[in-house]
């Protein structure tokens, strides 16, 4: 078997002391954090179009990076060597998980059977390729966003012909999710949106986006598809406005529509940012309704207003996100490295070089997250804040739905002026987190 990355080794955990570049410093797959091995607290897994098709073409200028793995890009010779590199580098760096578009598979052709042909091939070579390894599928997924034909959305378009073939291709990319054992099938609505409200009737199209959704419920179920189906939510780019703004906007959608027992989300960090949020924000909002599923983990630049995909650097925000997902019980699903490398880091190894940047920040994200539970400052200052409801009178009948607005306002009258509530501490609590980062 053709070897693609002979100048990188098996990557190891080698520990901090190490000056290795092609060596774990953090991520130490089978050390025990909270009673369970690294690697099942941190189920990475690595984005097929980014990895393995993505040259660094820009609106500005052409490719930098070869990704054509010896064949000629748009053959089925090319997506089959793009499987065995994949493979190659997932085994290199003992990453567990990869997800897809369709078309990242194979070079999509003009007319949709002959595409899903090619799709039945490759999921069959992907299959084969998968037996005696312990790598398995995260998510599939259905471009639906870079053909002409979607420059008005796929389920909010306003061209039934392309409704319909938005359908097709969730169909096909939900079978060859379940055929290769995937754990979800994410709805990303990258054209799902608007330019402007002068053309755009906004219920008709949210309408029928839901309408979609559903009928892949059905219709995945119907195959046997027992994982999750997940919304990743994005306020805009491409469009102005996309109608899966952030956690919250998505979770009121999945449940207006009776989506929510089916759906989870998908959060991922520079969509949060974009939407004004923090990335730990989206996390909370989705976890504390029981919606976090899977997390792509790429970060942004707050310098930049666009989406960079960025494998993490930034520890005080994996520490946040890894502390969110420990309180979350974990996820149903993994952490997706949604990730390029910057344009003129273009060689093979650089790929290598981003992945163990980005799993060491979130294995240190984890070590840190975990010691803030243990440290146990941060949690109890939280409970300790509403220690009125819970230790007052009236807190509890609050709490037990006792009182009414009347019987509240009489104890509010009768108190003539409440006491300030307790500091908020927020300056000291940054000192402690910054304690737990940096001074340990
Ligand atoms: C785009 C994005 C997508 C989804 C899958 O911003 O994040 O790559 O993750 O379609
Ligand atoms: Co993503």
């Amino acid at each position: 078997m053709k070897e693609f990355f002979p100048n990188v080794p098996e990557i190891k955990y080698e520990g901090k002391e190490s000056k290795n570049p092609f060596a774990f410093h953090y991520y130490n797959p089978d050390q025990i954090v909270l009673g369970k091995p690294m690697k099942e607290h941190l189920p990475f897994a690595m984005a097929w179009w980014h990895n393995l098709c993505a040259t660094g073409v820009d609106i500005f200028g052409s490719g930098t990076a070869d990704k054509s793995f010896g064949e000629k890009p748009g053959t089925m010779e090319h997506a089959k060597a793009k499987v065995d590199a994949g493979f190659e580098f997932m085994k290199k760096l003992g990453i567990k998980y990869f997800c897809f578009h369709d078309v990242d598979l194979v070079p999509e052709c003009a007319d949709i059977n002959d595409t899903n042909k090619e799709l039945d091939e490759i999921s069959d070579y992907i299959l084969e390729k998968m037996k005696g390894t312990d790598i398995e599928c995260l998510w599939g997924t259905a471009n639906m966003f870079s053909n002409p034909r979607f420059m008005n959305g796929a389920g909010s378009t306003n061209s039934a012909d392309v409704y319909a073939f938005a359908a097709a291709q969730i169909k096909k990319a939900l079978d060859i999710t379940v055929k290769l054992g995937g754990r979800g099938y994410v709805f990303w609505g990258g054209r799902e949106g608007y330019e402007t409200l002068l053309n755009t009737d906004v219920k008709f199209e949210v309408e029928n986006i839901a309408r979609l959704m559903k009928m892949a419920v059905a219709y995945g179920r119907s195959i046997g598809f027992k994982g999750d189906f997940y919304i990743e939510p994005k306020p805009k780019e491409p469009m102005k406005h996309q109608y899966d703004f952030d956690a919250a906007t998505s979770i009121g959608f999945l449940k207006q529509y009776g989506l929510d027992k089916d759906f989870k989300l998908n959060i991922e960090a520079n969509h949060a940012t974009l939407a004004g949020h923090t990335f730990q924000h989206d996390l909370r909002v989705a976890a504390i309704n029981g919606m976090l599923g899977s997390v792509d983990v790429n970060q942004g630049d707050f310098l930049l207003g666009w989406d960079t995909d960025e494998f993490p650097y930034d520890v005080y925000t994996s520490t946040a996100a890894m502390y969110e997902i420990l309180k979350n019980g974990g996820l149903t699903g993994g952490l997706n490295f949604d990730a390029k490398n910057r344009r003129p880091s273009y060689t093979h190894e650089d790929m290598f070089l981003a992945f163990i940047l980005g799993m060491d920040t979130f294995a240190l994200g984890l070590l840190k997250a975990a010691k803030m539970i243990e440290d146990g400052r941060v949690d109890q200052f939280i409970e300790r804040k509403y220690a009125s409801f819970h230790e007052t009178e009236v807190g509890q009948k609050i709490l037990n739905n006792e009182i009414d607005l009347k019987g509240l306002s009489d104890y509010a009258l009768k108190l003539r002026a409440p006491a300030l509530p307790g500091s908020g501490r927020q300056e000291m609590l940054e000192a402690i987190v910054n304690d737990i980062l940096f001074g340990q």
